[in-house]
């Protein structure tokens, strides 16, 4: 157990600084909110503080186009603001990762701005520094481009630039053009970069869509998608790509083989767990990156990998992946990441178990059951641990996120003809996928907007569900809260080494309604139920090898549970979910 590094038993806290806590009535979170709450985290038990990216930035994509990587956006505060934050936390004894998006920059990027201009007068430098391509003539003569990948938040992926007289690429937004890791100069710039912060005393970064930054180089076509997708399976032409090992061999050697730190990189279009040991693995003579963050759980509630196609989904299949990323990262050398929500995903409760009010804190506490005791690192997203929910309402002028508002603009255009269906499966899909869900502010308290901003300032959203029982003031105060019980969980898994390192085995892989499984180290077992339905159920155990006449129930979302179990069954009330030490 000493061999663990702190990553490997540290929950980590994400927080969305935009919707945490803004102290000077701008309707904005800032850095000085997070500071001002770094009490918080302490009481919850979390170890590490992600905060989400705080750079310079045009804010079109929520900072994740970095127009300056060495300034803080005046937005969030100063560079001392900064500097305090990172000084609190450590006093506090906790550690702070920043989140940094290297795969492209935002357009009006110094970097960029040159590139664009040396296209035809090289002399200015960082004309590689992109990916630019003249297109071709398609049968009418017409300039197009030279490929028919489209970008995540729709559209193709090449956009015209006047000045250089050529595409550039992005995959995401028309404003985040990739950089071309390909140009040895652009990672040395990246890497000082990296050295420019850690030298600052952070403790690691999370990588912004880290698979994506080796791209083939001849750009052929993707397959034409089928069944009227948006977003068609360009993604393998562009992520894990063919010198992506060597990059972040690289990058490991360069930057972060000379601190102590944690990188947690996100792996966003379609990696496989056999790809994530290759990407993570200890064992590995040259190493690559800590922890990786995959998205194959989160895939199961949509057709081809297009996140608004909306598809029901069952529970084996979901035990099936989850199994598959404990197995395999486990008996490899890998290490997982354990995550249900975060900026760019809906809310756990909404999308994995009910949106019913009534069963809204059982739902949360069986989720929080279910994340603390596989095995990995655990990352919460912000509101998590209070079981907030999708509003689950739409409106035109709620929607702020890039990727939505563009999505819903193609949607009404493509509707023209009064396709009225048309517009309510996107509202649907909106209303349950969209990224705003999770990105409104966060209900401190039951003052107006939540405790967010001062009561006569306008939040930059909406705030949403910020009735009493709910907030974090009340909860925080309540031994019965969801709050309380994710504290529990994070104090369980310290308690329980074994659930840091154990093996995985699902047990019942076909049951539709109950996820069983054992979680076994050297000398101790552990069994999690959890019944994932909205009626009464019950688990045979006996045939599944275990014995719980001598074990001891540790921890149950139902408030009150006596050992509801018969010589070989345990009965299980709506979403109750359980926890068993066996002897
Ligand atoms: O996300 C990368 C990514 O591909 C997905 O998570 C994507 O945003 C999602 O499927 C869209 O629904 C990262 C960031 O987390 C995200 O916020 C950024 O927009 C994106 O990169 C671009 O930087
Ligand atoms: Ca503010």
């Amino acid at each position: 157990l000493d061999k663990l590094h702190w990553w490997q038993k540290a929950s980590i806290y994400q927080v969305l600084v935009q919707s945490f806590q803004d102290t000077n009535g701008d309707g904005k979170g800032d850095l000085r909110g997070v500071v001002e709450r770094l009490d918080y985290f302490v009481a919850l038990g979390v170890d590490v503080v992600w905060i989400s990216p705080i750079y310079e930035s045009p804010m079109c994509d929520m900072g994740y186009d970095i127009s300056d990587y060495r300034k803080v956006n005046p937005i969030f505060g100063s560079m001392e603001d900064l500097e305090l934050l990172v000084q609190e936390v450590h006093q506090r004894g906790l550690k702070i990762i920043f989140d940094i998006a290297l795969n492209h920059t935002a357009s009006t990027h110094e970097w960029f701005q040159t590139s664009r201009k040396a296209r035809k007068n090289p002399s200015l430098g960082k004309r590689d520094w992109y990916f630019w391509s003249v297109g071709k003539l398609d049968d009418n003569g017409n300039r197009v481009p030279p490929n028919n990948w489209e970008s995540t938040f729709t559209g193709s992926t090449w956009e015209y630039d006047e000045l250089a007289g050529e595409f550039y690429l992005h995959i995401f937004g028309k404003n985040q053009p990739d950089l071309n890791w390909d140009c040895e100069e652009v990672r040395q710039e990246l890497y000082s970069v990296l050295r420019f912060w850690l030298d600052k005393g952070i403790d690691g970064f999370r990588l912004d869509t880290m698979n994506l930054v080796s791209k083939t180089s001849d750009f052929p076509d993707a397959p034409i998608s089928k069944g009227g997708c948006h977003w068609q399976p360009a993604n393998y032409l562009f992520a894990n790509g063919p010198r992506i090992h060597d990059y972040l061999q690289e990058m490991y050697e360069q930057v972060f083989a000379h601190y102590d730190v944690v990188t947690l990189a996100e792996m966003s279009c379609g990696v496989t767990p056999a790809q994530a040991v290759e990407y993570t693995s200890r064992h590995k003579p040259r190493p690559e990156l800590n922890l990786i963050i995959q998205f194959q759980h989160v895939e199961l509630d949509c057709h081809d990998g297009d996140k608004w196609m909306l598809r029901e989904w069952e529970l084996p299949e979901l035990k099936r992946v989850i199994a598959e990323w404990q197995e395999t990262l486990v008996n490899n050398g890998g290490w997982n990441t354990v995550w249900m929500e975060n900026h760019d995903q809906s809310r756990g409760i909404s999308r994995f178990t009910t949106n019913s009010p009534r069963f809204r804190a059982l739902c949360a506490k069986l989720l929080a059951l279910w994340q603390f005791t596989l095995q990995g690192t655990n990352l919460i997203f912000q509101g998590q641990e209070l079981g907030m929910v999708n509003p689950n309402t739409f409106s035109e002028d709620m929607n702020q996120d890039i990727e939505t508002v563009q999505y819903w603009n193609a949607a009404c255009e493509d509707a023209i003809d009064g396709e009225s269906h048309k517009l309510e499966l996107a509202k649907k899909a909106i209303v349950q996928k969209g990224r705003d869900n999770t990105r409104i502010p966060f209900p401190w308290s039951d003052d107006p907007h939540g405790g967010f901003c001062p009561p006569s300032s306008k939040p930059w959203i909406p705030a949403f569900n910020h009735e009493s029982e709910w907030c974090g003031a009340h909860q925080q105060r309540c031994p019965e809260s969801v709050w309380s019980f994710y504290r529990s969980m994070i104090l369980m898994k310290k308690a329980h080494p074994s659930l840091y390192h154990g093996s995985f085995e699902c047990l019942d892989f076909d049951n539709p309604l109950v996820w069983a499984y054992k979680r076994r180290s050297k000398h101790t077992c552990y069994l999690t139920v959890l019944n994932f339905s909205p009626g009464a159920t019950s688990w045979r155990y006996v045939d599944h090898g275990v014995d719980l006449a001598r074990s001891k129930m540790l921890i149950s979302n139902h408030q009150t549970c006596e050992a509801t179990f018969t010589p070989d069954i345990i009965l299980l009330r709506p979403f109750e979910g359980r926890l068993y030490q066996l002897a």
